[in-house]
Order: structure tokens, then sequence, then C-alpha cells
């Protein structure tokens, strides 16, 4: 497949100002007449050639100014059309299958209701168009369809007219007034039942908000209107950025590759990041729903009326969303808590992409299918390089900044670049070297020491950013690192800094300390590096119990866990080592768990130990079966030791009744990380009080929570709780996909078998994304199933791939870095990872997404 390269960009000959589609709708065949106004461009080649993106498409008509033409010409699965004016009326007809889209891009059948997901490239699969981000038009839509199979009728923009014919059809006009690109647009057509509210934005204008959804599921919408309602205020205040049509609509739909999609005043939602009651939503979904439909809202400016000039500028868009989303959530709830989940996403997943060889920078600078760069990278890296400027600049500066940005480039289809400048002239920030950061890949480690002599304290730090595939070399990046410097006596600081380190290595000097202190480095995450920085147990069990900034005291227990199991599974612990190691850590989690000055959403994150991804991070090539056994060793004697603590811990959460309030949010997370320990300490207890957490609990953060648990235990009252919850929530999707994805995230001994019954149960299918990723997507994060030593959970996953790639190309491809990593680990697991890439790679039809990835893994 050809490479595309940021380098050879080049603008549009051909401009479509105006955009007329006509759908005549059916779920087996819709047909498709399109319109189009198109104007040679000045700044164009001037080549004479229209070229009509097209994918499985073909053209039945085509008319030059009203004209039929047949001198068109299909290049691949492109219409070519030589238009001699500077402007014509071009239109053509096709016919599309939206019941046989198992692809789930362009229009589809979902459920009985037809909808469309466009981005990046879908447009092309519904008609020919210069289906590129930079292409702006002004749309109006048509539709026809029966009546009683599509009784909503909806696109982008405003209704503008409707009426019914004789025959049993009507009809729907719709017309968005804002130009936008081709991937913005959205028709969605089926039984669906709304939610209404309206919000009033700051300038008077009353806009009508739609949540729809299946009849029968109304009652789980209002916390999807209560989050969208508050992003259009939080927008206003924060970002100065008000709505701008009288509808906004989102559609929740059940089949969808993605979580949501911005679609300009129609968005459209996989229906997990709409629906919420507290019997069918942990609060982890709540969030998650909070967090999606703020990030969609915000497109409508970072995304919308900005765009993008190519798809290597996608982090634009979706780094700065990601950061604003994240902002949004901070302010809604606790914003400590949400740092600390944000790095652990980022950690989990953005690291190891950065160490891979997907690596890329968050504006790449080639690809084959850009699908494959919906990464971490692009999206949450793309938001800690933007929280950088925000860090340096600090919030008033930034925000000029952003004014700037939204007010130069409104209506444009901009670049990285115009943001970085925006940002420069707005905030007052010297960028030049900071543009490193968009066109380098790979995670900066930053070496630390401190040492002191007299009142002094030296503190040198050196960077290096490591070569990643296509970038053997590096230069250094500006790091800014928020530090305090912590008296251990009086256990305060003597006030925050900011510093940056620009150089490879650098040298700062602090004054008047009389003895040597505690550093507290990179506070709140302030640079999404990683830290290399060798110091005594004590130090990190101080600034675990006393460091005030929360993120910085989460980082601190991290550390011990870190330096303690790295240690352990490099053979490095003998027992005395062991020993002291667990006595720290023990210190640092019993402080956690009793400090009542903690509140309990802050405590339950503390609680949580490194991911086995990120312990395998830190090691050159990693034995996934030692750092589970470690890990898990780890827990069973915190469990142990503290079970006095942590029961009586649960009995105080257990007390707590069901609300959305903070405290009870707390008590709930504590209650299930109480739960874990117990479990790990002692099987019967854990199954005890597990069951009955799960037989009385009155809400799904609890029952999960509890089935999370029991899933994981060899004991009898697991099947009871799992065939209870199956039988209770047949009817809903979105739980018994939570069924599967506990079942195979499980570290039960059996977890292998379980997944292969799993993959014949009647309720699984490969044709619902939801419920692949349920299953397969949690066995691949699953480290005791993915990396079980007899390679069966790497077979699982080659098989996955090279089953679903017919079906959903883009979902496939999802699987493929998970295998990729087989450099990072061990050669007996290794070789087995590397068989099933080079199997898939041996495929004859394979997707150009498929392709990509396995080619890049293997590479
Ligand atoms: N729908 C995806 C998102 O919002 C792609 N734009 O991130
Ligand atoms: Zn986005």
């Amino acid at each position: 497949p050809p490479v595309i390269r940021r380098e050879d960009y080049q603008p549009p000959a051909w401009l479509v100002p105006e955009t007329g589609l006509e759908f005549t709708l059916g779920i087996d065949a819709t047909l498709v007449a399109s319109k189009l106004r198109v104007v040679r461009n000045p700044d164009g080649s001037g080549d004479a050639v229209l070229r009509l993106n097209g994918d499985q498409i073909v053209p039945l008509a085509v008319r030059v100014d009203g004209a039929a033409v047949n001198d068109w010409r299909l290049d691949g699965p492109d219409l070519l059309i030589d238009l001699p004016g500077a402007e014509h009326l071009v239109e053509v007809e096709t016919q599309v299958n939206p019941a046989a889209n198992s692809q789930l891009m362009g229009l589809y059948a979902s459920n009985g209701m037809l909808c469309t997901q466009c981005e990046a490239e879908g447009f092309r699969r519904i008609t020919f168009f210069p289906d590129r981000p930079d292409v702006l038009s002004t749309y109006s839509v048509r539709m026809t369809g029966d009546k009683g199979t599509f009784p909503i009728l909806l696109s982008n923009g405003n209704c503008t007219a409707q009426g019914e014919n004789a025959d049993g059809t009507h009809w729907a006009e719709w017309h968005d007034p804002w130009p936008k690109p081709s991937y913005l647009f959205a028709l969605v057509a089926g039984e669906l039942v709304a939610n209404h509210d309206t919000f009033t934005t700051t300038s008077g204008r009353k806009v009508d908000c739609n949540i729809w959804v299946r009849p029968g599921d109304e009652d789980r919408t209002q916390h999807a209107m209560d989050s969208l309602i508050a992003s259009m205020k939080w927008d206003e205040e924060a970002f100065g950025r008000e709505y701008d049509l009288d509808l906004f609509n989102i559609v929740a739909v059940s089949d969808f590759n993605m979580g949501a999609m911005e679609n300009k005043g129609l968005n459209v939602f996989n229906t997990r990041y709409v629906l919420a009651d507290p019997e069918t939503a942990t609060d982890a979904d709540y969030d998650a729903v909070e967090g999606v439909i703020g990030h969609e809202y915000f497109h409508n400016w970072s995304g919308n009326r900005i765009t993008c000039r190519d798809w290597f500028q996608l982090s634009l868009k979706e780094g700065f969303t990601v950061l604003r989303d994240q902002l949004f959530s901070a302010d809604m709830g606790s914003e400590a808590v949400k740092r600390i989940e944000d790095v652990r996403v980022l950690r989990s997943a953005q690291f190891p992409e950065d160490s891979g060889p997907l690596a890329h920078p968050i504006r790449p600078d080639s690809y084959q299918e850009i699908s494959n760069f919906y990464t971490a990278t692009v999206y949450n890296k793309g938001a800690e390089v933007i929280r950088m400027m925000r860090t340096m600049a600090g919030p008033q500066q930034f925000r000029k900044g952003t004014d700037l940005y939204f007010d130069r480039h409104d209506g444009e289809a901009a670049t990285c670049e115009d943001f970085v400048r925006s940002m420069e002239q707005g905030s007052g920030l010297d960028l030049a070297q900071f543009r490193l950061w968009y066109s380098q890949a790979g995670t900066p480690q930053v070496a630390v020491t401190l040492k002191h002599e007299g009142t002094t304290a030296t503190l040198h730090l050196s960077q290096t950013v490591p070569p990643t595939p296509g970038q053997p070399e590096k230069q250094p990046v500006p790091i800014p690192l928020r530090i305090g410097l912590f008296d251990r006596e009086s256990k305060e600081h003597t006030g925050e800094q900011l510093i940056v380190l620009t150089k490879a290595s650098d040298t700062f000097v602090f004054e008047d300390f009389a003895k040597l202190p505690v550093l507290s480095i990179n506070r709140g995450f302030s640079a999404p590096v990683s830290i290399e920085f060798d110091r005594p147990n004590e130090d990190l069990v101080f600034l675990a119990a006393h460091d005030d900034d929360p993120f910085a005291r989460y980082e601190a227990m991290q550390s011990l866990v870190v330096q303690h199991l790295v240690a352990a599974v490099s053979g490095g612990l003998n027992d005395a080592a062991r020993t002291a190691g667990r006595a720290a850590i023990g210190q640092a989690f019993a402080a956690i768990v009793t400090d009542p000055a903690l509140d309990d959403l802050m405590r339950g994150e503390l609680m949580i130990l490194p991911a086995e991804s990120y312990l395998a991070e830190q090691m050159l090539i990693a034995d996934p079966g030692a750092i589970h056994a470690e890990r898990e060793a780890l827990k069973a004697w915190l469990g142990c030791e503290y079970a006095e603590a942590l029961g009586a811990l649960h009995d105080r959460a257990v007390g707590v009744p069901y609300s959305r309030d903070a405290a009870a949010r707390g008590a709930r997370k504590i209650k299930s990380q109480a739960l874990g320990y117990i479990a790990a300490g002692n099987k019967a207890e854990g199954a005890r009080r597990a069951i009955a957490q799960y037989r009385s609990a009155d809400n799904m953060t609890d029952r999960q929570g509890a089935l999370l648990i029991l899933s994981s235990l060899d004991v009898p009252e697991r099947e009871e709780a799992l065939a209870d919850f199956h039988a209770r929530y047949e009817a809903n999707a979105l739980v018994i996909d939570k069924w599967f994805s506990l079942q195979a995230g499980s570290f039960h001994p059996d977890v292998l078998t379980h997944i292969r019954e799993l993959a014949g149960h009647p309720d699984f299918t490969m044709t619902n994304p939801n419920r692949v990723r349920a299953l397969y997507m949690a066995a691949a994060v699953n480290p005791k199933a993915f990396h079980d030593e007899s390679g069966e959970g790497y077979r699982l996953i080659g098989d996955l791939i090279r089953r679903l790639d017919p079906i959903n190309p883009q979902t496939a491809a999802r699987f493929v870095p998970s295998l990729g990593r087989w450099r990072r680990i061990e050669p007996v697991r290794a070789a087995m990872m590397r068989e099933e890439l080079q199997k898939t790679a041996a495929e004859p039809d394979l997707s150009r997404d498929v392709r990509e990835q396995v080619t890049k893994s293997l590479g």
C-alpha cells in the first residue's frame, strides 16, 4: 500500500463550496444523489481534472452542468472527471447497501436504524467526493424513507422542511450553515426517542438539546444530558466558546467502532458513552460518559469551527480536545484524582506505544492507513504537550493563546504549527525548541541526582530521548518540571518552583538547606517523561505520607512499589532486602489506608498498584510471568499483613448508602479496592465478603466490584454470581459486555478455557465492536491470559485478528500492538508472539489497516 507523507501536502485543485445530497433510504439499498458546486482553487495546481474519492462504490450516473457525461473514468476507487471551466455543477448517483456494511464506516445499519461514520475516510463510501479535511462545504441534505422504519430523520445543522408522501414514505430537509469537511457529515434514520432539554448560551441563543436513543433506553439518558449542559456552560467560562446552532443532537448507536463522533450538530455516540443509571453503570462509567460527552461537544470549536488541514494534524484537534475534556472533568469532580487517572492511562497505553515498533510523533510524518493513527500518542500525549504549554505560560496567558488561535483560524483547516504560533504570540512563550515535542517520538528519560554540601542543595538533571523507528537520533526537548524541596524536620517545602530543563544536562542550585532536603519532582506530572532517580525508600515513604501535591504523593507510593518489584523480578532481592522493601511499602500503605485526612476517592486511587504493563516498561526485556507472580505476591502480602485495617475499611464503606456524591463514590471505590487486597490475602474471607457485597448490592459499582473479585477466585460463589448476573441483565447489551470482560480479564487459573468457551457463547458476536472488545480486548490486556506461558493467549489474539479483519479491519488492527511488544518480552514468549504476527502477515487479503500494523510490528 502507498505511503502518504506529510511533506507531500498539496492544496486541493478544486473546492466544493456547496454540497447537496439526496438520500432514498433503505436498509439493504440506499440511493445517494449528489449535487456538488465545484470551483477551481486559486491556490491549487490548476489541474483540469476533478478527483472525487470513492471506496467500494460505483457511479450509476454522472452529470456536469445538467448534462449526462460519459467520459468520466475510474482511477482505482476514485472518480475522475475533466472539467473545462472554472466552476461547474457536478452530479453523481450511487447506491450503497448499509446492511452489508460490517466495517461500520460510511452508511451502515445498526439495530434496525441507519447511521453514518465518516471520520476519517468514510464519506467516500457513501458518495464520490474530495474526501479530505481541507475541502469545506455547506451541506443541504434531503432524505426520504419509509415512515414506519425510519420515523426520525436527522442530519447536521437545522431541519428546514419536512413532509409526507402518499406512498407511506416521509421526507426531511436539513441545512447546515457552517462550512465543514466531509468527515463531519452525519445522517441518522430510525425509530428513536429523545430526552429533550434546552440550554441558553451566554449571548442568549436558546439551544434545543436532544439525546436520541432506542425506545426503552430513555430512562438512562439523564446523566448524558446533564453532562452536555455542563459542557456547554463550561466551554463558555473556561475557553470563551459559545455554541453556534439552535439545535444539538446526540444519537446513541450500539454498533460503533469508536467511542463517539463529533459530527456538526449531530454527534453520534457509542451507547456505552450515553446510557447510564445506577443499576447498570458503574461510577467509572458515569465519569466516562461525562468525559466523552464533553470531549465531543468541545470539538465543536476545536475540530469543527477550526478543523485540520490534513490528517497529519490530527493532534491539533484531538490532543487539544483531550486536554479540554480533562480540564472539564477535573472541574466537575476531583482535580487530583482526575490527574492521576489521566497519567495512569498515559503510562499504560501511551508509554508502551512510544517505546515500541509503532512509535510516532504526536504529529506523524507518514501513514498507510490513517485509522491506525487514532492513538494514545496523538490523543493523550498530544494533550500532555499542550498541557505543558499551559504549565509554562500559566492559565491566564494560556487562555490568551487559545483565544488568539480561535479568533485567527476560525473557519479554517489549520495545522499544528498554526496552533503553536498562536500560542506563542498570544501567551508570550517562546516555543522555538518546544516544537520538537511535535516532531520527535519517544518518551524522554530524565536522570536526577540531588547532592548536599554546607547549606547548598545541588540538583543535577540530564535527559535522553530514546531512538524510535525512523528517528535514530534525538535532540533535547524543553521539559518543565514542578519541584518542591522538603525539610525533613518540619515536613514542609520551601515553595514550589517550575524549572525547565532545556539542555541535555543542567544543574540547579538551592541555598539555605541545613540538611539534604527531600525532593519532590515532576509534581502534578508536569511533563510526560520518565524520571530516573535512585533514592532511599525512606524518602519515598516520607513523600507518600507528607507530600502536599496529590499526584506526587501517588507517585511516591508507585515508585516504592516499582523499585521493589523491578528488583524482585530481576532476581536482585535477597531475603533481607525483600523484607525491608515490603516493610517500607507496608508503612506507606498503612498510612494511606488509615490517614483520616484523605478523602476516600483519593485513598482508593493511592491504593492501586502499578499495572503489570507499566512494570514491564521499566525493564529492557520483561518476563511477564515473573512480573505477574511478584505483583500478586505483594498484593497477597499486603492483604495478609493489613487484614484488620482492610476489613475495617471495607466494613465502614459497606455502611455508606448509595448516592452520587463524592463521599459515597469514594466509599464504593475503597470498598472494591479493599476487597481486592482482602481476597488476595485470604481467599475464603475475600469470597465471603464478595458474595455478601454482590447479593446486597443496589448499584452496579458494588455489584461489578464484587463480581470482579469473585471471577478471579476458584470458589463455588463464583458460578452463582456469574449466572445471576447474566440472568439479571440478559436484555442489556452494555451490561452483558461487562459479563464478558470481567471473565476475560480475570486471574482465574482457567481463564483461557473460559475465554474459549465465551467465544462460543450464544451472546457472542464478531459483528458488534463492543462485544468483540469486551471479550478479546479484555483478554489482550489481561497479562495472565495474554502472556500465558503456553502461548495460547497469543494464538487467541492472532486468530481473532485474522478472523475479524475481513469483517471490521479498523477494529481488527487495534489488536496488533499487543503482539507487537514482542521485542521487549523474554525470548520464549517473544518467539510465539512473533509467530502470530508472521502468520497474519502471510494472509493474502489482509486489509490496509492490519497490513500496516503487522508489517511495522515485524519490521
Ligand atoms: N470520534 C473521535 C473522537 O472524538 C474521532 N474524532 O476522538
Ligand atoms: Zn476527539
